[in-house]
């Protein structure tokens, strides 16, 4: 009778993964915390947090429904800190005759274990099922299709899932409502408070094992919150459907100078790791349209999020790598600024969503892409260093989602694929959106000067520079004629404000460092 080793990924706390389904008796669990996984980018120590947490929980869970789990914890002297040579060695050691994994989250990883044919126990990736479509559906979808368009993707998986639809028809009578769901931060908005977890003993122990083994990374633990069990995650569900999602929609693309997490609902990390699923959470938001407890622009707008952006970003990655992670259309050479890792910039917008980042693992979509996102692509960061950074800051990274975001939408790098043109912002658009203006040194006016906001010089100096590749986007028409028509004078003031602030950039202290990692410190070895 066959005896697997069924290994299960910290990205993969879900009953329902197609390994443990599918689990024959006798059949072993392996969890296993390894330091590789912290440190091949430098995580954020909430993310390490979570995940050990996270796994510790559900290898109780696992225990609990009478599975046979083997948990390699850090401190463990035989710990080989590799997840495939754990596999193996925990294989050996129980006498299993294969190793079963759902498919991992990232590339490196299942391109690893699928090429481990003279491994002495063989390998079997099978699908990872938690998700609505699979990259062999999205493959058939993309085929002969030169623009791989969100909307339609998006269309198909409402039609296909019957996910707020009437009938044939959508919900409210149209596909999208995104028109609605523009509005700027204003002052009496009443942001509702997130649940505050209680820490049992085994989340107390884990967050000091990722303290004790990684306090040189990103961020601080006292103020760790994060949903590190599924009935924790089912509270946080609950409470955005009942207290954020009604003004999701109108407030999506707000930013505030003050308030981390608006109206949205910090899910990401919950079913990123699997202890929620995406079919959950849309179901939840559908029947709060449906019983009239929340807008049509809202339920749809986070519907959307997550059966259309989240499935398509996945479904692009798979179907696009290796080659996707070389890409660089643009050429962008520069290194990251050092800023991104401790916040120490006067640029206001920026200072508050890299802070946010660093108390809480965590920005919401429009820093990601309008603030930090925009300011590396008008700046022409090196796609490496970006992707580097968003994989290791956010809680909720992993490679399959935070590639295209940076890569295809941020960074433009895939040359249109993802998006139809680079969202390119001046100040303009952060002083509409957002309260950050008013606090800093900058005026979002001024496109020249010492109180310039240099967003807006950096802005110009992009559209000049890739004008090459970019001017004959139909949709970058208009705004390559203000260009065309700008005074010579004036063009020139803009291109030395914009180069003289790039020349200071280079010079910081720090800067071109290619990761902050501080490297990993285990405090005993020392
Ligand atoms: P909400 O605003 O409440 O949205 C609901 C859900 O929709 C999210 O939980 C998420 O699952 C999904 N979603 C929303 N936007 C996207 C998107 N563009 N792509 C995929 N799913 C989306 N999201 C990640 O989960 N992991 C990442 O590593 C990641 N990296 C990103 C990098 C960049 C440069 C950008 C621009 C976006 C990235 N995103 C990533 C998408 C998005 O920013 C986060 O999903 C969102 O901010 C998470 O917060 P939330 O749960 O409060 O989301
Ligand atoms: C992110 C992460 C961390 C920090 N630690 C572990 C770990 O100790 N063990 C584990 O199985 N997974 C960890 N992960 C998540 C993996 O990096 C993730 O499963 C792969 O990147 C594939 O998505
Ligand atoms: Fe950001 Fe410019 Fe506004 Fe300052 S003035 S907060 S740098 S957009």
């Amino acid at each position: 009778m066959s005896k697997p080793l069924l290994l299960v990924l910290g990205d993969q706390l879900s009953l329902s993964l197609t390994t443990l389904r599918q689990a024959p008796t006798g059949a072993v669990v392996a969890l296993c915390e390894v330091a590789e996984e912290a440190r091949y980018v430098p995580h954020h120590i909430h993310k390490i947090g979570l995940f050990l947490a996270a796994m510790r929980h559900f290898a109780e869970t696992l225990r609990e429904e009478g599975f046979q789990v083997h948990y390699s914890a850090l401190g463990d002297d035989d710990n080989t800190h590799s997840l495939v040579d754990e596999a193996e060695r925990i294989a050996k050691q129980y006498g299993c005759d294969e190793i079963r994994v759902a498919r991992p989250g990232e590339w490196r990883l299942c391109e690893t274990m699928r090429q481990r044919d003279d491994a002495a126990i063989p390998w079997r990736v099978l699908e990872d099922e938690r998700f609505f479509t699979t990259p062999e559906a999205f493959n058939q979808w993309a085929k002969g299709r030169k623009q791989l368009r969100l909307e339609y993707f998006y269309r198909e998986q409402r039609k296909r899932t019957g996910l707020l639809m009437e009938g044939d028809e959508p919900a409210g009578g149209k596909w999208n409502f995104d028109h609605d769901n523009r509005q700027p931060i204003s002052e009496e908005l009443d942001f509702p408070d997130l649940p505050q977890h209680r820490q049992d003993a085994l989340t107390k122990a884990a967050l000091a094992d990722a303290e004790h083994h990684f306090s040189d990374h990103m961020g601080s633990l006292a103020n760790f919150n994060l949903p590190v069990t599924r009935r924790q995650a089912l509270v946080d569900l609950r409470h955005f459907i009942q207290h954020g999602l009604a003004q999701f929609g109108r407030y999506q693309d707000a930013i505030s100078d003050s308030a981390p997490f608006l109206y949205h609902s910090r899910l990401s990390a919950a079913m990123n790791i699997g202890l929620l699923s995406p079919q959950e959470v849309c179901e939840a938001a559908e029947q709060c349209y449906f019983a009239g407890d929340a807008p049509i622009n809202a339920v749809e707008g986070f519907i959307r999020q997550i059966l259309g952006w989240r499935e398509y970003v996945r479904g692009l990655y798979w179907t696009q790598m290796p080659g996707y992670k070389a890409a660089n259309q643009l050429d962008f050479k520069r290194d990251l600024p050092d800023f991104y890792w401790d916040a120490a910039t006067d640029m206001r917008c920026l200072q508050r969503a890299i802070q946010m980042t660093i108390d809480h693992s965590y920005a919401h979509h429009i820093q990601r892409l309008m603030v930090t996102g925009n300011f590396a692509l008008l700046c022409g960061v090196k796609p490496e260093a970006l992707c580097d950074w968003y994989l290791a800051v956010y809680a909720d990274a992993s490679e399959w989602v935070e590639l295209p975001n940076t890569l295809g939408m941020v960074l433009h790098a895939d040359g249109g694929l993802m998006g139809s043109k680079p969202y390119c912002a001046s100040g303009k658009y952060i002083d509409k959106m957002s309260d950050h203006c008013q606090h800093c040194r900058y005026s979002p006016k001024q496109v020249t000067g010492p109180n310039a906001c240099p967003f807006n010089s950096l802005y110009w100096h992009f559209l000049e520079t890739n004008a090459e590749q970019l001017n004959k986007n139909p949709r970058m028409k208009l705004i390559y004629g203000s260009l065309s028509r700008m005074a010579d004078e004036k063009r020139e003031a803009i291109r030395q404000q914009a180069e003289h602030f790039l020349a200071q950039l280079e010079t910081s202290p720090g800067y071109g460092q290619p990761c902050h990692t501080s490297g990993y410190t285990d405090k005993e070895a020392q």
